[in-house]
């Protein structure tokens, strides 16, 4: 059945890892009706976690979509990895939900996922509210997570659940919205509804008292209705938290144990009548000139929508998952993929619990639907009922910061190898690879150890490809620091024909970055115009081989000066020669120096660790630029660190920081090294290039 717009809700669960996401999915999917038992991590049959990988591993690893239906509305909910190395998937799922929930584990309150994901939640101006888990933990407390995301976001959530009681002693929740208490089912069913009780009377409306004020807070009209009468009606509550809620006021806070299906009703009733729909919402296009532009959501307008994911399954194929923007999508339709400049036609659509999918004719404005099959929908294309639309703004993901080379071990596999590459690339856009060309490796990269550790798992385990891995090597640089002069004949007579030209080469450093020059500087015709191409070719061979340890030369600038031509020997190969042998010879005299990546480092690390980190980086020649307080006990430090350092920089912050830290990386520009480092790198340079000739 197709919903329309104001009937849809899209929903994202996002938090810290391991604070009880998939689990509170799989529950809010049995309450709502849409599996008959829910099942547990343990058991490896969550919705939420169902890849190989994931059950393995008891983490998620993949986004996941469901879907349930209450009060009439369809709700669309996410699942989301927590840790840090599957953020691609979070992010997806962020661009294409009204509103977000944040698990907080009810013993250890905000932790630095948290922090992280709420600033990426507010740079979104993502409504969002916070879950507390795991009530029916011993450590577990309500009130202190509330107040830890109180001094940490600078907030007030509103509680719209109550626990009664803690550890061994929680019996349920209560509805603040609703008035009432929803207590465990002792036969693990669903929560069962009550009254509240009278041990839980005054904080249940101490709790009711704040929310109506923060319902008022919606508009004017329901704050001067609020200040007249010292009440509202439960209409114009929930009106008001609708509006407060889209407009940011409110941070809606509820609390659960899920395992004992307990949070789950007051939650699901929120979701149904609170959160924001589709209709308020906007998305991002660029224009012509790359610039950005809000387009509301819009039901009348011609379809357009944006594929935020695609999935390979066993066995529905390929699957693109669509986020409509306007319009309406209907199977078995033609649609222009707007990224591909291509008329297709689509097949059939579904929505889905999980792997389990469902087909539907069609979906409406703000809607995910899922189009099978599709072979040139890829994440990020736009598609639209008309040709030469706009395109949507592609996700922002942030760069990989963690690379390791690979090699098929057995030289057939490497098709197939590389046929696993681009899908594995396709399914989540934080992963990459790249054959580097001046390296002569196959380098793959994702946001830390576990993500690319998992994708070489999938490589030896489900596709049988036994494969080398190593630390991939570091693009080196080699340049000058001083002018210098080298003249080179090349001569040959063999034969009929022989081979001359004369070449004087002066080359001079460049400023860093400058990379390459070439002048002409011949007077009177001592080499031909028509041979200098020749030279030039020869002089740009030298530069890329390089003299020192085989890296590209940079920052020179070459001016050929003179030489001397032979009017039957002279040819452009012979000048082609000439010239790279000339550079060699001056590229030795010029002081030349090998120069090293360096790259820009930004670390997140809680305070404790910050002492350790730092002293970590001064130890890998860091330089730090600076540092900031980001609240909630997050430190961000800025440094320039070079990229040889780096390697296994993932590994090291994780070993620094118990797992907690992150950070990304990016190129910045090149520096000379010297001593032992430098001749370290010729003698590996050496190594290589003997191992390489053995090969
Ligand atoms: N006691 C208790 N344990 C819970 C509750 N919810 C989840 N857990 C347990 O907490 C652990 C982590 O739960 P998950 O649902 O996998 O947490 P997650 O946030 O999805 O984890 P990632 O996806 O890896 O970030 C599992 O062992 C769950 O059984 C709860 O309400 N009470
Ligand atoms: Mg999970």
């Amino acid at each position: 059945m197709a919903y329309t717009t104001d009937l849809i809700k899209n929903i994202t669960i996002s938090g810290h890892g391991g604070t009880g996401k998939t689990s509170l999915f799989e529950r809010l999917l049995f309450a709502g009706g849409a599996i008959p038992k829910p099942e547990t991590i343990e058991s490896g049959k969550t919705v939420g976690d169902s890849t190989p990988e994931e059950i393995e591993r008891k983490i998620s690893i993949h986004a996941a979509l469901a879907h349930i239906e209450r009060q009439g509305r369809k709700i669309n909910i996410f699942d989301t990895p927590g840790s840090s190395d599957f953020i691609g998937d979070v992010i997806l799922t962020f661009r294409a939900s009204e509103f977000a929930v944040l698990t907080i584990d009810g013993r250890a309150g905000v932790q630095i996922e948290t922090v992280k994901l709420w600033r990426n939640l507010e740079g979104r101006k993502k409504p969002r509210g916070v879950f507390v888990t795991k009530m029916d933990e011993e450590r577990a407390d309500f009130d202190k997570a509330l107040a830890d995301i109180k001094e940490k976001f600078k907030v007030d959530p509103v509680p719209l659940s109550l626990p009664m009681g803690v550890g061994a002693a929680f019996t349920g929740v209560i509805d603040v919205l609703h008035e009432k208490a929803w207590f465990i089912d002792a036969g693990g069913g669903l929560e069962k509804e009550g009254a509240i009780p009278d041990a839980y009377k005054e904080a249940a409306a101490a709790a009711r008292e704040q929310l109506v004020e923060a319902a008022a807070e919606g508009n004017d009209t329901l704050m001067e209705h609020y200040l007249d009468k010292g009440a509202l009606e439960p209409d114009e509550i929930r009106k008001g938290l609708i509006e407060a809620l889209a407009d940011h006021k409110i941070v809606p806070a509820f609390a659960g144990a899920v395992l004992k299906n307990s949070g789950l009703i007051p939650f699901l009733d929120f979701l149904a009548e609170v959160a924001p729909t589709p209709n308020t919402a906007k998305d991002i296009v660029l224009d012509a000139e790359g610039k950005q532009q809000d387009v509301p959501i819009d039901t009348e307008k011609p379809l357009a929508g944006l594929v935020i994911k695609t999935t390979y399954d066993q066995f529905s194929g390929k699957l693109s998952w669509v986020k409509i923007i306007t319009g309406k999508l209907t199977a078995e339709s033609d649609i222009f993929n707007v990224s591909e400049n291509k008329k297709e036609r689509i097949g059939k659509l579904y929505t889905c619990v999980g792997k389990k999918l469902e087909e539907v004719k069609e979906f409406f404005t703000g809607d995910v639907g899922i189009i099978s099959k599709s072979p040139s929908l890829r994440t990020n294309d736009t598609i639209s009922a008309v040709d030469g639309a706009l395109k949507f703004l592609p996700l922002r993901l942030p760069q990989p910061v963690h690379s390791v080379a690979v090699n098929a071990a057995a030289k057939k596999d490497d098709d197939k190898l590389g046929e696993f590459l681009v899908r594995a690339a396709e399914e989540d856009r934080t992963f990459q690879y790249q054959f580097n060309a001046e390296t002569k490796e196959t380098v793959i990269s994702g946001m830390g150890e576990l993500q690319v550790n998992i994708i070489l798992d999938r490589i030896k385990q489900n596709q049988k490809i036994e494969v080398e891995t190593r630390v991939p090597r570091t693009a080196y640089r080699e340049t000058i620091t001083k002018k210098a002069n080298a003249e080179y004949t090349h001569k040959k007579q063999t034969g009929g024909h022989g081979q001359y030209g004369k070449v004087l080469l002066e080359i001079a450093p460049l400023k860093r970055g400058e990379n390459y020059q070439f002048v002409n500087a011949i007077f009177g015709g001592a080499i031909p115009k028509n041979y200098i191409p020749g030279v030039e070719k020869g002089v740009l061979e030298g530069m890329a081989a390089g003299t020192m340890a085989g890296y590209p030369v940079v920052d020179v600038e070459v001016k050929v000066v003179d030489g001397k031509y032979h009017p039957v020997d002279s040819s452009e190969l012979a000048f082609k020669l000439a010239g790279r042998n000339a550079f060699r010879e001056a590229m030795r005299q010029a002081g030349p120096t090998l120069l090293e990546p360096i790259n820009n480092l930004t670390v997140f690390v809680e305070e404790k660790y910050l002492g350790d980190v730092m002293s970590d980086l001064s130890g890998k020649r860091g330089k730090i630029l600076g540092q900031d307080s980001l609240g909630g006990g997050i430190e961000e430090i800025r440094a320039q660190v070079p990229q040889a350092e780096l390697l296994r920089y993932s590994i090291d912050l994780r070993s620094i920081t118990s797992g907690t830290g992150s950070f990304s990386v990016e190129f910045d520009h090149y520096a000379p090294i010297a001593g032992r480092i430098a001749e370290d790198v010729i003698k590996a340079a050496e190594a290589f290039k003997v191992k390489e000739e053995e090969e």
